[in-house]
């Protein structure tokens, strides 16, 4: 833990005076308007509205065109710098109003006359849609696009679009980089205003459903105390088209009811889930359905009584179907004890169970086959279950990627997911085409900035962007976002989008290059440990996802070792088990090969493995620079921010550059490359680094070691 000496305390009084102080001077720009800033654009560019829009008309009764016309009065009036009322038909004016079509959410904007009044029209599959078009028209206007002539429609790919927050009722949350809970429990269910701008938020980038609270589920959530306070959210938020879910813990049946089993086929059992979901769609009539982690890191689930995953899905399925809910149920399983391979426990539990689900279930399934490690290859279950519904679950929040700091734009990750070609059923057939909800892990909290610096916030927008539209462009994603939230000024667009567009690959190289993975630092998972080795279960030590050792590193899943390639459709088994077709980006995730190795670039293995890590650095260099020279650019408290956050993501990745370096160079013996530095410090040095708290894991809030990483020299905490 750091040594609170004298001398940091009176510092750190001092920095808390500054800040108050600067916070009450400047508060405007703290990021808490997220990407809805509606500051005045520049002049010039506001010219081209000069005659349009003048008002909004509201030409059907209902609680979303409401909530329409004041987002689009509240934003088009601070873009444009004129009051834009809410008024009677007439030229110009933005017409909102819906009809019952499909699919729900969808929506229109076009130039049309109106009782011979020109206008532009809103006009929505379900009010919903008309709520969604009424923030794409005014995304047009942020982003400083024409809204003359105006014909474009669009419709969401998917029906579900959901964040799942892993908020606990204490108001921890688990791998939270922004604070506390956003949820009140206490004062609910009172509504503050900030209730109601995380709607805002939400609906629009068309994020259409929020889990309250995390998958390692408290029962409590369940009984009326909480229910009513879940309602009160659920009454606030129906204007913006989101409806709640809860995670229920499988086991709530004992817990609360009292009862001596959770056996899903136990008719007690069933009955008491019955009456329970019947009380809550007494109170909460849209009520969406419920998430559940089952049989996973000591969760509980239908295995303890010898059922399967689709027993214990289906009996909850059962329950919600009359009302209309569903059911998701997660894949995210494995076994501490189990002796195979990691990465294939879940498409051997799961994929047997192809069609046994019943049709109200999803099953939610993350992104890659381990845990939202930097970069996996696609979940081999999204090729595997025709017939079954599946989600793609992401993480929002950065626990494996370096938490709040800096700059980690995940578009591009998640895109790269999405587009990962399965092969099956279709030869072309991608992750995209075998999903039908998307779900992203949260990265909310109560900090001011919502996610706990302003590019995170990019993160939660391009989720509800790509779950919208899995195919979207990551770029236009990221420069949509960057328009919105720093204004268009090219010299800032440019350089902005250029550095989310290469963040993650960035991050990726610092990290855990060439495939590697999970070679983060046990439980909290923050810096490196690729040296672990003493964890209880043998796959939660990251060398057993290395298996570096004096002859070589990589884990091998090709015939001659796990066999996980098996699970993929045998065409793209085939390239990844092959030295010639694997891509460098997944060789160690899929191959063991020896320090020597000569990739297809002629480096060798050990020297590639070097080169990495040093571009990852050099990248961050390279965003810490050009962050530097937007500073006339960009206001001051903005600037400031970001700059100190990308400081500290260049310390921490040259920390994890340097300790991974360490490490397998004690194994490898081999030279570093020319024009390489050796790291700071040896071995030894990385391996005594310990965290006492860091945020999201063991303690709320913020750590003691949190800000205070790796400064050349001064370990980042004294062991
Ligand atoms: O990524 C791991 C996290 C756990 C999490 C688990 C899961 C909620 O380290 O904190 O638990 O995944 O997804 O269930």
């Amino acid at each position: 833990m750091l040594s609170t000496t004298p001398v940091r305390l009176i510092l750190r009084g001092i920095l808390l005076v500054a800040a108050a102080a600067a916070s009450s001077i400047a508060s405007a720009e703290d990021g808490y308007d997220l990407w809805l800033r509606y500051r005045p654009l520049a002049p010039a560019l506001r010219a081209q509205y000069a005659t349009k829009p003048t008002a909004i008309f509201v030409e059907r009764r209902s609680s979303r065109l409401a909530a329409a016309a004041s987002e689009l009065q509240r934003g088009l009036s601070g873009l444009l710098a004129r009051p834009i009322p809410v008024s009677g038909l007439r030229d110009g004016a933005i017409v909102l109003t819906y009809t019952n079509c499909s699919p729900t959410g969808a929506y229109r904007l076009r130039s049309v006359r109106l009782h011979g009044h020109p206008v532009t029209l809103v006009s929505g599959c379900g009010d919903v849609g008309t709520l969604y078009g009424a923030f794409a028209l005014l995304r047009l206007v942020q982003t400083a696009r024409p809204i003359e002539h105006l014909d474009l429609s669009d419709a969401p790919k998917l029906s579900l679009r959901m964040l799942d927050h892993w908020d606990n009722l204490d108001g921890t949350v688990e791998r939270g980089y922004a604070g506390a809970s956003l949820w009140n429990w206490r004062e609910l269910p009172k509504i503050d205003k900030r209730m109601i701008d995380y709607a805002r938020a939400n609906a629009s980038i068309g994020i259409n459903a929020v889990v309250l609270n995390n998958v390692n589920a408290d029962a409590r959530i369940l009984t009326p105390l909480y229910l009513r306070k879940v309602a009160a959210l659920a009454d606030a938020w129906r204007p913006y088209g989101i409806r709640i879910f809860l995670s229920a813990r499988f086991s709530a049946p004992i817990e609360l009811g009292g009862l001596k089993t959770a056996d899903p086929l136990d008719p007690s059992v069933r009955a008491w889930w019955r009456a329970k979901a019947d009380e809550i769609y007494r109170v909460i009539p849209d009520f969406g359905g419920f998430l559940v982690k089952a049989n996973s890191e000591g969760q509980p689930g239908p295995q303890t009584y010898h059922r399967t995953h689709a027993d214990g899905a289906n009996m909850l399925a059962a329950v919600l179907a009359p009302h209309g809910g569903t059911l998701l149920w997660r894949a995210f399983v494995y076994s501490g004890a189990a002796t195979d391979d990691r990465a294939k426990q879940a498409y051997a539990e799961f994929a047997p169970l192809d069609g046994k689900f019943a049709s109200n279930v999803i099953v939610q399934v993350k992104n890659g086959p381990i845990d939202f490690q930097p970069r996996e290859p696609f979940h081999p279950l999204f090729g595997a279950m025709p017939h079954t519904r599946l989600a793609i679950e992401v993480q929002v929040t950065r626990e494996y990627l370096g938490e709040n700091a800096g700059i980690v734009w995940l578009g591009t990750m998640w895109s790269e997911a999405l587009r990962s070609r399965t092969a099956r059923p279709e030869p072309n057939s991608q992750v995209l085409d075998a999903i039908s909800a998307m779900a992203g892990v949260a990265n909310i909290g109560s900090d001011r900035d919502w996610s706990g610096s302003d590019f995170d916030q990019a993160n939660w927008y391009a989720f509800g962007r790509l779950a919208w539209n899995p195919a979207a462009d990551p770029a236009r994603v990221a420069e949509d976002w960057t328009r919105m939230t720093w204004g268009n000024d090219p010299r800032v667009v440019k350089p902005i989008v250029a550095m989310m567009m290469t963040s993650r690959e960035a991050t990726v190289d610092a990290m855990t290059p060439l495939g590697l993975a999970h070679q983060m630092a046990s439980d909290h998972h923050y810096g490196p440990g690729p040296w672990v080795s003493d964890q209880p279960a043998p796959l939660w030590n990251p060398t057993y996802y290395n298996r570096a050792d004096a002859h070589g590193i990589g884990f091998d899943r090709t015939a001659t070792g796990s066999n996980a390639v098996a699970q993929y459709a045998s065409q793209i088994a085939r390239c990844l088990a092959d030295l010639r077709c694997v891509p460098d980006s997944e060789l160690l995730w899929f191959h063991h090969v020896s320090w020597t190795y000569r990739l297809r670039s002629g480096e060798t293995l050990w020297n590639a493995l070097v080169d990495r890590y040093d571009s990852g650095v050099a990248d961050i260099a390279g965003m810490n620079s050009t962050w530097s020279r937007l500073a006339p650019h960009v206001d001051p408290q903005r600037h400031a921010a970001v700059a100190g956050s990308l400081r500290r993501q260049l310390l921490e990745a040259e920390w994890w550059r340097d300790a991974s370096i360490a490490y397998f160079q004690s194994l490898s013996k081999l030279p570093l490359p020319p024009g390489h530095s050796a790291p700071a410090h040896p071995l030894a040095w990385y391996e005594a680094v310990r965290f006492d708290t860091v945020p999201g894991f063991l303690a709320p809030g913020i750590g003691s070691c949190r800000t205070s990483v790796v400064t050349r020299g001064d370990p980042p905490c004294a062991p």
